[in-house]
């Protein structure tokens, strides 16, 4: 594997293999495959341009032929952060063709987060929209440009400004044919690599190898019955693990479905376009079903084409998933997972109560589960506890991160997710909160530990600052700033201005500032963050 990645056991790994799990396939021949078996199938739908399965495999040799002559090779790093464009789907495969690994960046990521994700993994090049909403990435690129000794190149989807234009890139013809196995990769190493939801101030990167992945997608498609019928809307950010591989994206090419983008999460939009391309599966985080379940009442958008939506990414409380097929008419699939890897599904045929109740099992029968006590001692049956995990699609360690891999991994190799859950007599799982110092805001991770550092360092009169969620009936949770300050207190608009000029993505900007003036702390002399939690509910006056 890739310098700096933790493979699995040898023995593990031949275990895998043997049971068929991993099949020795690189994602890049993959989509060679599904181009000779659905050639001329309408693999990918942006806006109003189409791509056939053909024209996607066309494309993506283009761009691996286009990434190799700009000097990109196998093993290096490049950057990718586009929104939901047919350009994500296409670049991705041209660099793994090369071998070559995207990182996936948020497109809400800024200065700070973009500078991190380069320098951690060395890239040598980024690929950006020209303007996402706003904001203009090619300013952001020039920025990091210069901070980051490695990056070489830049290519830009649109308008070029001074970089390179992805379009010339792929204008090139490829020198056909590009071999066909192993198209540049090994199975065994990493593919790409996704970030971590944050329990470190930045975030970390997961290798997922070709293995690892494609049976991923296997495992899920199959569960979701994806076949070649199956239109795909993709709601949420395409990088997100959710969207891209759980079926998502991909597992729905593996199926000669239809993969539709949507550009944003927007009822409209999206209504608009399930009607039109007759969408039949989506995933989206609850913040989004309450928006849809909204808009459903007043829309007359037809969506009976659509059978099934996934909701995870963040608690989705029963009162809502039981307003979801009577709303919009299709049925409701609970999704727990993480870019990590584990993912556990509730499944079509389950009893309604355990779909609305539970999130479901693990996909794999060889995903290995335990709940633990803060001793790493398994608890009772059915009881709450800690959530470890290993299996073959689920990491072994994280990228260049041996110190933190350490505390993160128990010594055989289990991943601690900071999460707290228990398991019923069906052998479902309940998610019942978790230890790790992470707001989930409207599906969003947000490292606490990230925004204190910010708080401090950006506003004079912050001496100490706390970041708690804070429960909010639409988004889930949202970000409260305890601040102990030397001073007036600041208003927050002015200090999310702060932590915006600092390069910091929006979404983990404070919602809410409050002032104390002493943080409670526990017997080992830590901030108290359940204190300073009560504290919030008993001055928003929601405490019971
Ligand atoms: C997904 O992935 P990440 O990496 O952004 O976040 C993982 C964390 C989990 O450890 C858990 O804390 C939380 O998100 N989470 C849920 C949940 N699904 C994820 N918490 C409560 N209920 C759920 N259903 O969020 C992700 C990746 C793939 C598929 C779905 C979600």
């Amino acid at each position: 594997m890739l310098d700096g990645c933790v493979p699995w056991p040898e023995a593990t790994a031949a275990a895998y293999r043997e049971a068929g799990f991993w099949r020795g396939e690189t994602l890049g021949k993959l989509l060679r495959d599904w181009a000779r078996a659905y050639g001329s199938r309408t693999a990918l739908v942006g806006g109003d341009r189409r791509f056939t399965y053909a024209e996607l495999d066309a494309w993506a040799d283009r761009l691996a032929a286009g990434f190799a002559s700009r000097g990109i090779r196998r093993g290096e790093r490049v950057v990718v952060q586009l929104p939901n464009i047919p350009e994500f789907v296409a670049v991705c495969f041209g660099l793994f063709r090369l071998g070559a690994l995207p990182v996936f960046a948020l497109t809400a990521h800024r200065r700070h987060e973009i500078g991190h994700l380069c320098g951690y993994s060395d890239a040598v090049a980024y690929v950006v929209p020209d303007i996402h909403q706003g904001f203009d990435h090619r300013e952001l690129a020039q920025a990091v440009r210069t901070s980051v000794p490695s990056l070489r190149e830049v290519f830009v989807a649109g308008d070029p400004g001074p970089h390179s234009s992805l379009d010339e890139l792929s204008s090139t013809p490829a020198p056909t044919p590009v071999q066909d196995a192993p198209l540049g990769a090994d199975p065994g190493d990493a593919a790409f690599f996704l970030l971590s939801g944050g329990t470190t101030a930045l975030p970390k990167l997961i290798p997922r190898t070709h293995d690892d992945y494609a049976y991923q997608i296997r495992a899920a498609s199959e569960i979701c019955e994806l076949d070649g019928d199956t239109v795909y809307l993709a709601v949420l950010p395409i990088e997100f693990n959710f969207t891209w591989g759980c079926p998502g994206v991909l597992g729905t090419l593996s199926a000669g479905g239809t993969v539709v983008l949507a550009k944003t999460p927007n009822p409209d939009e999206c209504f608009a376009l399930i009607e039109r391309e007759r969408v039949t599966i989506t995933s989206c985080v609850p913040t989004v079903a309450h928006m849809w379940l909204d808009a459903a009442r007043w829309s007359e958008r037809d969506l009976s084409s659509l059978s099934v939506l996934q909701i995870g990414s963040a608690k989705l409380h029963p009162e809502v998933a039981e307003r979801i097929t009577p709303a919009l008419g299709c049925r409701l699939q609970q999704v727990f997972g993480m870019a990590e890897g584990l993912l556990t599904f509730t499944r079509y045929d389950d009893p309604l109560d355990r779909v609305l109740t539970t999130q479901g099992r693990p996909i794999s029968p060889a995903d290995e589960i335990r709940v633990v006590d803060t001793e790493d001692r398994p608890v009772r049956p059915g009881e709450t506890g800690e959530l470890l995990t290993r299996g073959p699609y689920t990491l072994r360690g994280y990228y260049r991160a041996e110190e933190h891999n350490a505390r993160a991994f128990t010594e055989d190799g289990f991943y601690r997710t900071g999460d707290l859950v228990r398991f019923t007599d069906d052998g479902d799982m309940v998610v019942q909160g978790r230890i790790k110092d992470v707001i989930i805001r409207g599906g969003d991770k947000v490292s606490a530990t990230e925004v204190e550092g910010h708080l401090t360092a950006a506003h004079d009169g912050i001496q100490q600052a706390a970041v708690v969620p804070m429960p909010d009936a639409v988004m889930g949770e949202r970000v409260c700033a305890f601040v102990v300050l030397d001073g007036e207190p600041p208003a927050v608009p002015e200090v999310r201005r702060l932590l915006r000029a600092r390069g910091l993505a929006e979404f983990k900007l404070p919602d809410r500032i409050e002032v104390i003036d002493v943080f409670p702390l526990t017997g080992l002399g830590k901030v108290d963050k359940r204190a300073l939690a009560a504290e919030l509910a008993q001055r928003l006056g929601t405490s019971d």
